[in-house]
């Protein structure tokens, strides 16, 4: 099965460490993808982000298949903001937190969870459309809504439908401080299924701008529902190619057969059209009468000058 995600993750030029961390993982027909963007000083930073991912994929493969996405999302979200405020009480960093927006994706289906400044977008048909809303204002954190929040968490949920050649990116806001939306629309774009030169791609243009911030991406390419689908069209294509060689062989055959020396005409040797060379009628090409152009001398309409007033 050919990968269908591909990810960075960058420190970035100015920070010192990442505190940004991902996930990727395929559990039969659900993918489950994450960023988590650390915040608080010292090593909380990493230490919440890493809780959020862990926690997040841990509970959610842990839940029940039958259970809807967006609840089973939803719920690992919530077990994630535990993770987090037991993390940063271990490490001792009451205020760690982290970013977090999730991707679980089966069938066709996205479900989307946020929380912070991370952001999910879907670019489709060359063009980008954030699909997160920012949670950002308060200079404390940055952020307003968070995994690590002692008052407990409500992500925003979003369900999108995804068509053949979609591609679903998530990222942390070191890169959309650098890069546009219309940019990653270019750049996944015109990286075609090499998903991994557009993840590296985006980076990289993130750090020429700078790099101020820590720089994490995913990209995430969606297939036609129901993979199915490509065996037939390759049988197709074979039997078209199989097709094609027959025609090409048996007219070759017929060809060799045509311009063989010494091959008898054939049994029926009836006098061939060609055999009768009698002058034919049209070669009597006699000068037709036809009506030469004679000078006439009907007078051209002579340019009256136009009265004037
Ligand atoms: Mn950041």
């Amino acid at each position: 099965m050919a990968r269908r995600t591909a990810a960075r993750t960058d420190t970035g030029r100015i920070r010192e460490g990442n505190e940004d961390r991902y996930l990727v993982r395929d559990d039969r027909d659900v993918t489950l993808m994450a960023v988590a963007d650390g915040v608080g000083g010292g090593p909380g930073g990493e230490v919440a982000a890493s809780a959020a991912v862990d926690e997040l994929a841990a509970r959610f493969f842990a839940a029940p298949r039958a259970q809807p996405l967006a609840e089973r999302l939803g719920d690992a979200v919530r077990d994630a903001n535990t993770a987090v405020l037991r993390a940063a009480d271990t490490s001792g960093n009451a205020s760690a937190a982290s970013t977090l927006v999730a991707a679980a994706v089966a069938k066709g289906q996205a479900v989307i969870a946020n929380l912070g400044d991370s952001r999910a977008y879907l670019v489709r048909d060359g063009a980008s459309r954030q699909v997160t809303e920012d949670h950002s204002g308060i200079p404390a954190h940055g952020i307003t809504r968070f995994v690590g929040d002692p008052r407990g968490v409500q992500a925003d949920v979003y369900v999108e439908e995804l068509r053949p050649g979609d591609r679903l990116v998530l990222c942390s806001d070191g890169l959309t401080r650098h890069v546009e939306p219309e940019e990653i629309a270019l750049v996944v774009g015109t990286s075609g299924d090499d998903l991994d030169s557009a993840a590296q791609r985006l980076v990289e243009l993130a750090n020429s701008r700078g790099g101020e911030d820590n720089v994490t991406v995913i990209v995430h390419s969606a297939l036609p529902f129901g993979r199915a689908a490509s065996a037939p069209r390759r049988i197709v294509g074979l039997a078209m190619f199989i097709v094609i060689v027959l025609l090409v062989v048996s007219g070759a055959i017929a060809v060799l057969f045509a311009v063989a020396p010494g091959q008898p005409p054939s049994i029926t040797a009836s006098p061939s059209p060609s055999a009768t060379a009698s002058p034919s009628p049209s070669a009597s090409a006699s000068p037709s009468p036809s009506p030469s152009a004679t000078p006439t001398e009907t007078p051209s309409e002579s340019p009256t000058p136009s009265a004037s007033p």
